[in-house]
């Protein structure tokens, strides 16, 4: 996957893309990012990239020449069409599975705004879709391009240890992880639940089904209509609902 990456602050991509997983993942090739400084493709000698608002009001708005001009040229980098996204308030808010989906593509263009954001001439004629990473609001997109990347590329296949099970995690299956012990098994008198000790793995499996079903039905039980539920699965909720 080539990943290029639109931004007025390239070097805080650097710790991130240096970190242990991206690190192995882009020394494996099957990541490939690119930062572009939006800056350099300004043609005004103040290499200035906002400029005031039509139509007046508060702050500033990225203009369309730096962008086109950075567009073009990062466009002309890849081989095959790249999918452009524009990290924004206004966008569809990510999930795990449109990350599954991206983590299938193979040229990715992402672009970070500023200020008030880009010129809308930018967004209509480049960008394929805008992308929130939740309902809240950041200085600027590089945090939530981050947050696309880490998502995204972690499901390529080999960029994970092969002891991630990603059909396992929370998110993918719609229910909350069940809660995660480790050793010592008595510290200061605190247990570790016995059925773990037990090395009775059905009934390690069936407590763990059990913890994570009573962890989202408490947290998150919006989650618990899109899981997929089995008869004993659908039994131990009721119960549980019966004991609250
Ligand atoms: C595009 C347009 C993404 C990008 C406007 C980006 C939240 C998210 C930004 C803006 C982002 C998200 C500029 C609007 C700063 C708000 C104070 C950058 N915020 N901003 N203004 N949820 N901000 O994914």
């Amino acid at each position: 996957m080539r990943i290029d990456i639109l931004t007025l602050f390239p070097e805080l991509f650097k710790p991130f893309i240096s970190t242990s997983i991206m690190g192995r993942a882009i020394e494996n090739n099957l990541v490939n990012i690119n930062t572009h400084n939006i800056r350099d493709f300004a043609n005004n000698k103040h290499r200035q990239v906002d400029d005031y608002p039509y139509g007046g009001g508060a702050g500033m708005v990225m203009a369309v020449q730096p962008l086109y001009d950075a567009l073009d040229h990062v466009i002309g980098l890849h081989d095959l069409k790249p999918t452009i996204i524009y990290l924004s308030p206004q966008g569809r808010v990510l999930d795990q599975a449109m990350v599954a989906d991206y983590s299938r593509h193979t040229n990715i263009i992402l672009l970070c705004g500023h200020y008030e954001g880009i010129d809308q001439r930018v967004i209509d004629k480049y960008v394929d879709q805008e992308i929130s990473i939740g309902d809240y609001v950041l200085t600027g997109g590089e945090l939530a391009a981050m947050v696309f990347v880490d998502s995204v590329t972690r499901l390529i296949p080999g960029v994970l240890g092969s002891s991630d099970s990603i059909l396992e995690e929370s998110h993918t299956n719609h229910l909350l992880e069940y809660p995660h012990y480790t050793r010592p098994s008595n510290y200061k008198g605190d247990k570790v639940p016995e059925v773990l000790l037990s090395g009775n793995h059905k009934e390690i499996d069936r407590w763990r089904r059990t913890q994570s079903l009573k962890n989202t039905l408490i947290k998150r039980p919006d989650m618990l209509s899109k899981a997929e539920l089995s008869d004993e699965d659908q039994m131990l909720l009721k119960e549980l609902k019966e004991h609250k």
